[in-house]
């Protein structure tokens, strides 16, 4: 600092010890802080729940809690970091006009040392759990030929064995998911059936053998929590288990061109005996086109009917298939 005199003053050093600055009653308002955060973040972690579609795998219930609990992580760091960011805006100002230098804080190696290591562990602790919830899923056949019986279907306790699970021998052959631009159609090599909608029987080990005809699709049941890319030309080895009856929308998760958002269809969770009996109704059927409105209007612009005022690949024809989806259907 100078004096107007023109003779200048070493200034007072501000560092300040650590020791003093901690002191108790500063250590246990901090503590409180933490506890105050660490209750937030667990109540926020729980909201987290609410946030997502209805959990109809059990694949879903292991999503949900990793997200759950990568929520709590978040809202705890958020509220930290927020908290201090704000803390220092309103209570450390600088006064009005006051330019001079802050404290010469050299470092602190304690200090450094647990800033370094907390973030270290943090992302082991969240990398870890990810990788036991991936593999619990065992979603992928041939990549992934883990044992089902680990799978939870309710967190903490040990799942049942499903029909499907333990021996290979008696599975039914895996559904036949055929993606195309752009359509979906499943096969039943079993009973020699297709349908544009997709039918699975409740808490049993569902496999399918997803396939392309075309370009990449991506076989995405938001409910299921449980997203695969399609590859041209591979035959992809897929399992999931339904554990909630209803009616959920399959998306396509990889975007494929023009009629790209027409290429959802429904799937139906329901009992076994509903699965069965539908399954017997629907081979009664004869086999025929199914609805398809990207190969609908492209028929119609190729006959000069209609006009589509845009460009795209020549759509693949309906799917011809004993049951058909209604784009009237409700879902949730
Ligand atoms: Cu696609």
């Amino acid at each position: 600092m100078n004096t107007n005199d023109g003779t200048s003053q070493t200034p007072e050093p501000r560092t300040r010890n650590l020791g003093r600055v901690l002191n108790r009653r500063r250590i246990l308002g901090l503590a409180s802080l933490a506890a105050g955060n660490f209750a937030i973040s667990v109540w926020m972690g729980q909201e987290a729940y609410k946030w997502l579609p209805p959990q109809a795998s059990s694949e879903a219930v292991l999503v949900d809690k990793l997200f759950s609990f990568m929520t709590a992580v978040g809202t705890f760091i958020f509220i930290g970091v927020v908290g201090t960011l704000l803390y220092s805006m309103i209570f450390q100002r600088a006064a009005k006009y006051d330019n001079s230098d802050g404290p010469p804080i050299e470092g602190n190696v304690k200090l450094e040392v647990i800033w370094t290591a907390v973030p270290i562990m943090l992302i082991i602790w969240i990398g870890t759990v990810s990788y036991k919830t991936y593999d619990q899923m065992s979603i992928l056949g041939t990549i992934a030929p883990k044992v089902m019986a680990t799978v939870d279907t309710v967190p903490g306790e040990p799942r049942k064995p499903v029909p499907g699970d333990i021996s290979p021998t008696d599975n039914p052959a895996p559904i036949e998911v055929h993606s195309r631009q752009w359509s979906w159609e499943f096969y039943y090599p079993d009973q020699n059936v297709s349908s544009t909608e997709l039918h699975l029987p409740l808490n049993q080990r569902a496999r399918f053998k997803l396939t392309s005809d075309d370009v990449l699709h991506g076989f995405y049941v938001p409910a299921f929590r449980v997203k695969q890319d399609i590859v041209p030309g591979k035959e992809i080895d897929f399992a999931l288990t339904p554990i909630r009856a209803g009616r959920y929308r399959l998306r396509d998760s990889e975007y494929s061109g023009t009629y790209f958002a027409s290429n959802q269809t429904n799937v139906v969770v329901e009992s076994e005996e509903e699965y069965q009996q539908w399954l017997g109704a629907i081979a009664q059927n004869p086999p025929q086109a199914a609805e398809n409105i990207a190969y609908e209007e492209f028929s119609q612009a190729e006959q000069g009917t209609i006009s589509l005022g845009w460009a795209t690949v020549k759509p693949a024809p309906a799917p011809i298939v004993n049951h058909t989806s209604s784009e009237k259907d409700p879902y949730e």
